[in-house]
């Protein structure tokens, strides 16, 4: 009997101990949310720094937002370490990563343990990241397969085009942005290539800028034949949606009629939240979003946020970042100015810098804005 005994409590030991095991598995998981196809998201499970460090006093509700997949880990790493050695380790800002699928362990691991401030990782929601139904896929394919044969850039991707849809209109939505009131996106591999000692997100809230970049460069019209009549189309059904003091004449050289495929490069982009979720952006956005341009043809991100931050707000809100050295793949904007390159300690060749080049679109800028030519661009070109 007393065998019996002993053997009964034995199994009921075993068996709670692999419940607790069990349960300690399961509850020290650090994965990321999970997309779900109604919007929610399981806020419970975001990953978070036990502590922010105390010395960081931030004033400005602001973080940097990379969109990324697992295997871009070791190319973000790089851009992250640039731009945590260049500014962000004297300001602890957060860092959100997004994803269409789970970011892995290892992603998260290395990530938090590189950023000052807190991070988050978020699984984007289905509706974000796919094909609306309102797109006749027989269509789209074919436009997919036709600038493949055309050799168009991501012309055949059709996550590419998910990419553009979603850092066009969807990335600000996402709950983990709804902390903030600035963003600076960064993707893989780019680089910083000069000190910043100021807050650059204090200098936006101060000078009450909504819109900053630091390359301009001409699109390819084989991605956007359409964009400019539909961007059109939407003005003349909302004609009061145009600021006063725009920039269509930055945009256009005959004052309207075409594009002139002027955009701010957006792998680079400081902007203030409050325009994107503006209901103005919104709705321009969602117009785009149901003339199907972005499958039918390849719109890109850039040319959209530019269109709209040129027509929409006041030329004042939008700002050249001129300090900041910064290279994504193949262009690099390197500071020419002597003041700043001491300054800022800049290790990037001024020869590179694209500003004034023939590819980019500065010099219209200059002209449009009034800005004076750096002295020392006679020396470099
Ligand atoms: N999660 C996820 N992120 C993506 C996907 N495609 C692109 N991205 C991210 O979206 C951003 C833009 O993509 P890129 O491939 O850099 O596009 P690009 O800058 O036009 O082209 P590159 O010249 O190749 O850099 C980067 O931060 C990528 O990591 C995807 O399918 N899933
Ligand atoms: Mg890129």
């Amino acid at each position: 009997m007393s065998q019996i005994k002993t053997k009964i409590n034995k199994l009921i030991a075993f068996a709670i101990f692999v419940i607790l095991i069990f349960y300690f598995s399961s509850s020290s998981t650090t994965n990321s949310t999970i997309a779900t196809k109604d919007d929610k998201i399981n806020k419970s499970s975001q990953f978070k720094k036990q502590q922010t460090n105390p010395k960081f006093q931030k004033k400005v509700k602001a973080t940097f937002v990379t969109l990324a997949r697992n295997n871009d880990l070791w190319e973000l790493l790089e851009s992250i370490q640039s731009l945590e050695d260049r500014f962000n380790h004297k300001f602890g800002y957060d860092w959100v990563f997004l994803n269409d699928e789970p970011f892995s362990e290892e992603f998260i691991y290395e990530t938090t343990k590189s950023i000052s401030g807190e991070t988050k990782y978020g699984v984007i929601p289905f509706d974000y990241w796919s094909t609306p139904i309102w797109i006749d896929t027989d269509k789209a394919e074919a436009a997919r397969q036709d600038m493949k044969e055309r050799n168009i850039i991501y012309g055949d991707s059709l996550s590419y085009r998910y990419m553009c849809r979603f850092e066009s209109g969807f990335f600000f939505r996402h709950p983990y942005l709804d902390d903030y009131d600035y963003y600076w996106r960064v993707e893989p591999s780019v680089k910083f290539y000069c000190d910043i000692d100021y807050d650059i997100f204090q200098f936006m809230q101060d000078n009450d800028m909504e819109y900053g970049f630091t390359i301009a460069l001409h699109e390819y019209i084989e991605t956007i034949p359409t964009l400019w009549d539909t961007t059109k189309e939407f003005i003349s059904k909302n004609p009061k949606v145009l600021a006063k003091d725009n920039s269509l004449d930055l945009i256009s050289d005959d004052n309207g009629e075409t594009y002139n495929l002027c955009h701010f490069w957006s792998n680079f982009e400081i902007g203030k939240l409050e325009f994107l979720r503006s209901k103005t952006y919104r709705s321009y956005f969602d117009y785009l979003d149901k003339s199907g341009g972005f499958f039918y043809e390849r719109w890109g991100d850039a040319p959209i946020h530019t269109i709209a931050a040129a027509l929409f707000l006041d030329k004042e809100k939008i700002h050249f970042f001129d300090d900041i050295g910064y290279y994504h793949g193949p262009f690099t904007s390197c500071p020419i100015k002597e003041e700043i390159r001491t300054k800022g300690r800049c290790s990037c060749n001024p020869r590179d810098d694209i500003t004034f080049d023939s590819y980019s679109c500065m010099e219209k800028y200059y002209e449009f804005r009034g800005l004076e030519k750096p002295a020392e661009l006679e020396k470099y070109q």
